[in-house]
């Protein structure tokens, strides 16, 4: 007994994981998180932010802070002045409401000069996306056959759940 059981629970995952526009909590900079030295740009540009999501800012609080900027402009030139927003508890979580680019930096003295700021462009969760935030280790590939190849594989493992449903029931 519990061939079924499992063989139904795979098929769960599997229906997890294809699922589309499921909403995501996004651990600003991956791993190394708010912080100097993380690379910002690389990161954002592999990840794809939907509306539902939320980003957290995970930093030593007092070392950091987040400000929401409000334009381009305030963005490059690091200017703090016009902030929309702050937050410096060191776990802040931003929730992405509605698509379009927002504008994230430090609010400590001289961070955002040194690049810790962060660009994140929100588009539309009924849009045709990949679920590509786990977090991959190939950062040439931002292209989409990544996620054609995925999902051949998860439709792969549906015919071999499916199969396995209609055959081991026989051979025991
Ligand atoms: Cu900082």
């Amino acid at each position: 007994m519990g061939c079924r059981n499992t063989i139904l629970l795979v098929l769960v995952f599997v229906g997890l994981i294809t699922k589309k526009g499921f909403a995501a909590q996004l651990a600003v900079g991956g791993s190394q998180g708010w912080d100097e030295s993380t690379d910002f740009n690389s990161w954002a540009s592999a990840q794809k932010f939907k509306v539902g999501d939320q980003l957290v800012f995970k930093y030593s609080s007092g070392l950091h802070s987040v400000v929401e900027l409000p334009n381009e402009s305030a963005y490059k030139s690091c200017d703090l002045g016009g902030a929309l927003d702050s937050k410096n508890t060191g776990s802040d979580v931003v929730k992405l409401t509605k698509a379009g680019t927002r504008y994230f930096a430090c609010g400590t003295l001289g961070h955002c000069g040194q690049g810790m700021k962060v660009k994140i462009t929100t588009v539309d969760g009924n849009a045709p996306s990949s679920p590509a935030s786990a977090s991959s280790s190939s950062p040439s590939s931002d292209a989409s056959p990544a996620s054609t190849s995925l999902h051949s594989i998860t439709s792969f493992l549906v015919l071999a759940a499916l199969s396995a449903t209609v055959v081991l029931p026989s051979m025991f």
